[in-house]
């Protein structure tokens, strides 16, 4: 266990661990450690003492551990060794990127009761973008220096697979040096099914048409019995866990999310967190996780109360603790608001993704905040949390804007001569 803390414990509560205090103990004042200067950890509630020695020895926590730090009250405590693991990894960095959203459809057949963004084809608001308007959208990106497209959208009742491959191919062709981080594990299971291909070939096809990677919707959560609530036609939980495992298998990385805040338990929301970390051990192929408020604003579940701070902070923190084998959690400031997803970067998030632009699924269940952000004011945030922002690209390398080619000049004008 690594010496974080010299104050004397003799007369700890039985279950503590050496080197951690609890507010029944003297305290001490912080020591320098090979990790740096770290601050005391003072620990309310004894159930944590045992975690925290755990977590400072490295040891992996198991199913009741989390179920544990889901249920303390304690947050500060969770908080700090969160961040005492955040730090282990990533120091003081925080990392976010200069990326645009572009939902190509939100017409959607599933009709989840969690979504307020999809749309049955006739219904007011349901649009779908012809593919000269994605392009243009990408190319407006790219001039913005955008280094990634996330495009995600409904389950469009008459709209091909090839429309999406066209999409992908255009875009590539258009924005090459873009990362295309495209189509939910549910997207593909969708696409597998109308053009009646295997897991594997839908896959291929799309990394084939110039998908480099695919983001981390449509988990929600795994358990059976709260999708059937919440999203009853969507791919069942062990069908997302599959698809995840094949993309890795043929070389597509990806995120990985939880929607949190409506009405699944602490214990399916670890029994969740553990399913991706025993995946992430076969495939080491996710990249971050990334823990979503439930907003339930012009859902089917618009009688439920909005996660408060306090879930949100817990969620980030308890997630940087189960999940071990995941380099970056992510606090998604468009969904957590700048200021929680500022205090954040100190309950284990190493990240805030990114400028986004454009964003739907959020604002259209209620979300209050801005859709676009600029790259200065993420790196005002982040070191106004004091922290040190890097700005990077999908998979994570730094970006050095110095050495990227200029972006292409916007087109010119178009004259309209009337005679
Ligand atoms: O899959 C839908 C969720 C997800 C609501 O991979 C809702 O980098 C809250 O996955 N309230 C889409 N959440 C967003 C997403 C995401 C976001 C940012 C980064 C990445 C990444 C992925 O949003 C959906 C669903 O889980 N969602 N409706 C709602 N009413």
């Amino acid at each position: 266990m690594p010496d974080l803390i010299s104050n004397d414990v003799s007369n700890d509560i039985s279950n503590s661990a050496p080197g951690l205090s609890t507010t029944t103990t003297p305290t001490a004042t912080p020591t320098a450690t090979a990790t740096g200067s770290l601050a005391e950890l003072v620990i309310d509630d004894a159930r944590l003492a045992p975690i925290a020695a755990k977590v400072l020895a490295g040891e992996r926590l198991d199913f009741d551990d989390g179920v544990t730090l889901y249920r303390t009250p304690d947050l500060l405590a969770v908080g700090w060794l969160a961040n005492y693991v955040r730090e282990r990894r990533h120091g003081s960095v925080c990392y976010f990127n200069v990326n645009r959203h572009i939902n190509p459809t939100n017409v959607c057949v599933a009709h989840c009761k969690l979504c307020a963004f999809g749309r049955s084809p006739n219904a007011p608001g349901a649009y779908t973008f012809a593919l000269e308007e994605i392009w243009q959208r990408a190319e407006e990106g790219m001039r913005e220096g955008a280094t990634e497209f996330h495009m995600v959208g409904g389950l469009h009742p008459d709209l091909p697979f090839e429309y999406f491959l066209d999409v992908m191919r255009g875009l590539k062709q258009r924005c090459p040096t873009v990362h295309l981080k495209a189509f939910t594990m549910v997207e593909v299971g969708y696409f597998a099914r109308i053009a009646r291909l295997s897991i594997r070939d839908t896959l291929l096809a799309l990394k084939d048409a110039g998908v480099d990677s695919l983001p981390g919707g449509g988990a929600e959560i795994f358990d059976p019995r709260v999708r059937k609530v919440i999203c009853d036609h969507k791919v069942s939980g062990q069908q997302w866990l599959n698809i995840a495992r094949t993309a890795h298998q043929i070389g597509l990385r990806s995120n990985a999310t939880m929607l949190y805040g409506h009405v699944e338990t602490e214990q399916e929301r670890v029994a969740h967190l553990l399913a991706l970390r025993e995946l992430q051990d076969e495939t080491c192929g996710f990249v971050a996780f990334i823990p979503l408020a439930f907003h339930p604003e012009n859902t089917g579940l618009a009688h439920l109360p909005k996660p408060t701070g306090f879930a949100d902070l817990k969620s980030i923190a308890v997630s940087r603790l189960l999940l071990d084998n995941f380099e970056h959690i992510k606090a998604y400031w468009i969904m957590l608001t700048p200021r929680i997803a500022q205090i954040a970067l100190r309950f284990g998030a190493d990240d805030l993704d990114g400028t986004v632009v454009e964003e739907k699924i959020y604002h259209d269940a209620g979300a209050t905040t801005e859709q676009f952000t600029s790259r200065a004011q993420l790196e005002r945030l982040i070191r106004a949390a004091g922290r040190v922002p890097v700005e990077r690209d999908t998979l994570y390398r730094p970006v050095d804007r110095a050495k990227m080619p200029p972006p292409p000049p916007r087109p010119a004008a178009t004259l309209s001569i009337i005679v």
